[in-house]
């Protein structure tokens, strides 16, 4: 046992007692070969990919088509979050809330001790120290991960502020997560391994009082890359609540105006439903620009002037690569032209990449993201649909000047959106804050590939944050009511909206061409924001009045932009009683103002 402890000794010199006695305590649990202390330099990372090459976990991508990238395949059992083997063990089930797997912290310590135990035999144990936001930043938090999975820790690298600069800013005061990953396969001596080494059985748990996570048995994407849902937004919501910040599932872009005025947006969607896309948006609208912050995590705090502020906690983008496509998203696709780590894409005969979406015709032959050959005519698709990329915020030429401003920027709308085929509107404004957080809190969508679970089916994921929150939802909701009431509405406090981008006709088209034309909703919700626009109001909010939003120029016929904002009285009040038994499902705990604000909906219709 003591053979291991040895290696401890590497630790860098500045690294804090309660560090070092951490990462001791796990490698004495884990036994693992050797201990790594990652310092985030390009040395370090080039070396790992090549060992991670010569392991057969990545393959390097033809260096002329697709510079410095490559492709990993995981093991088709370990291909999304599993939000069944998810959960937050707060001393009482009352604070992990109906919408999250609890168990008492006591036995699952006990059970994931016995799974740990020797888990990381024969492997390297990689001490990954980051930090969530720009190094120092007053919105920044800290967090030391330690993994027996390389993929992670180069994933880690990209995704966040990873290193020896994380490492230097905790002290012995300094508050930070510690976060134990394993994928739960160790080696017998002279035992060979696997590609995408992984267990059957996996756990993903987070202790709220202790703040600390705990990961076994997958090495994908937010189950393994805990810096990412773990941290930034379970542990996140936990602290924020304490504090009096926000972390929300949300994108972030400046939008500029033609008359050069800028705007900060955050928005809210449930996992797969193309805020990489939102916040990559080509605007068709001339003379409007729109700048990446980021795709997928806000931490956002009142500021002394009574705005609210955001920073993006990440460095970096894990954004699903079926649908992102040379019409969907060319931000994107250029973003992802060198420098990319794929996972489970499909690989083309000249070592490039592609999945569907891509490119409009699929290319003759691939090999599909299970290694298997693939023609246009195989029956499963070439990339799995919840396939990824991952690569440097920095190397999108959309990122805003400002994305990585310790400050943060100051938000001027918040919007919560999902893949609704029926009934909710285009665009509709919240009356007033407490709208706006009821918006949130109903919000519903149609199930996507990044998570277990049948396709297509609707699901209500209120604040995008079902599957991400550390705490009660209804405290949550709670919470953000209490941020609200910090805000100051003259100060220009963030107005709430609410979108749909997925709505279809009868026959099963969808009503609205979406991508660079939602920068028409876009400009219209900056221009409520100015106040240089009239809405009317209606069951969902304030919808847009006048031909305020130029529908024509997008393609869309009369017929089809009155349908946008169709109220089928029958299908709305069957939802709002689905309402009824979701809010009930909550308990106790809901607000009594989300419990007002679906009352006068219910009236309104
Ligand atoms: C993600 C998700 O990976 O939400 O961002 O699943
Ligand atoms: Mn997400």
């Amino acid at each position: 046992m003591t053979a291991t402890l040895t290696h401890t000794h590497h630790a860098p010199s500045n690294a804090d007692d309660s560090v070092v006695a951490w990462v001791e305590t796990i490698a004495e649990l884990t036994q693992p070969e050797k201990i790594v202390w990652c310092d985030g330099s390009e040395q370090e990372r080039q070396r790992m990919l090549d060992d991670s090459v010569e392991a057969g976990t990545l393959i390097r991508l033809n260096p002329a088509k697709r510079p410095n990238s490559y492709l990993a395949r995981s093991h088709p059992s370990d291909v999304a979050r599993v939000e069944s083997r998810t959960f937050i063990c707060s001393e009482s089930e009352d604070d992990a809330g109906p919408t999250n797997n609890w168990a008492p912290p006591a036995e699952m310590r006990a059970t994931l001790d016995g799974l740990l135990e020797g888990a990381m035999r024969g492997r390297t144990m990689y001490v990954v120290p980051f930090s969530m936001g720009p190094v120092g930043s007053p919105l920044a938090r800290l967090g030391v991960q330690v993994t027996d999975s390389p993929y992670v820790v180069i994933s880690t690298g990209t995704m966040t502020r990873m290193g020896a600069d994380a490492l230097a800013q905790i002290g012995p005061d300094t508050e930070w997560v510690p976060a134990v990953h394993s994928v739960g396969a160790p080696l017998q001596p002279g035992e060979e391994d696997v590609a995408w080494p992984c267990n059957d059985t996996k756990y993903i748990v987070h202790y709220p009082e202790s703040r600390e996570i705990w990961s076994y048995g997958s090495a994908y994407g937010g189950n393994a890359i805990l810096a990412k849902k773990a941290f930034a937004l379970r542990i996140a919501s936990m602290i924020g609540e304490e504090e009096g910040w926000l972390a929300a599932h949300m994108l972030l872009v400046k939008v500029t105006n033609p008359r050069g005025r800028s705007f900060h947006v955050a928005a809210g969607f449930p996992s797969a439903c193309g805020k990489t896309n939102f916040a990559m948006l080509r605007p068709s609208l001339p003379g409007w620009k729109v700048e990446t912050i980021g795709d997928d995590i806000a931490w956002m705090a009142p500021g002394p002037d009574g705005r609210l502020r955001a920073i993006n906690p990440e460095a970096g983008f894990f954004g699903v690569a079926p649908g992102t496509g040379y019409s969907t998203n060319p931000t994107a696709v250029e973003m992802l032209a060198s420098n990319t780590i794929f996972t489970n894409v499909a690989l083309t005969d000249d070592g490039d990449v592609w999945w569907e979406g891509l490119t409009g015709e699929p290319p003759a032959h691939l090999t599909d993201w299970q290694g298997r050959d693939w023609t246009p005519d195989s029956e499963s698709p070439a990339a799995h649909p919840n396939a990824r990329f991952t690569v440097a915020a920095d190397q999108c030429h959309a990122i805003a000047d400002t994305w990585d401003d310790p400050a943060g920027v100051p938000i001027d709308a918040i919007i919560f959106g999902g893949r609704r085929a029926t009934n909710v509107p285009l665009v509709a404004q919240a009356r007033d804050w407490e709208h706006g957080v009821y918006m949130g809190a109903t919000l519903a969508s149609e199930r996507t590939a990044a998570a277990e679970g049948t396709l297509g089916e609707l699901r209500r994921d209120p604040f995008a944050m079902l599957p991400f929150s550390g705490t009660h939802m209804a405290d949550h909701w709670q919470h953000w009511l209490n941020v609200g009431e910090q805000l100051n509405q003259s100060a220009g406090a963030p107005q709430i909206f609410q979108v749909n981008w997925f709505r279809r006709g009868e026959d099963g088209r969808f009503l609205w061409p979406g991508f660079s034309e939602n920068s028409r909703v876009l400009a219209w919700i900056t221009e409520r924001v100015e106040g240089r626009v009239d809405a009317e109001d209606s069951t969902f909010g304030l919808v847009p009045k006048d031909d305020s939003i130029d529908w024509a120029a997008a393609g869309v016929s009369p017929e089809d932009w009155e349908a946008l904002f169709e109220i089928d009285s029958a299908a709305v009040g069957a939802e709002a009683e689905d309402a009824d038994d979701f809010l009930e499902s909550m308990g106790p705990k809901v607000p009594a103002a989300v419990v007002r604000q679906h009352s006068e909906f219910r009236s309104r219709l």
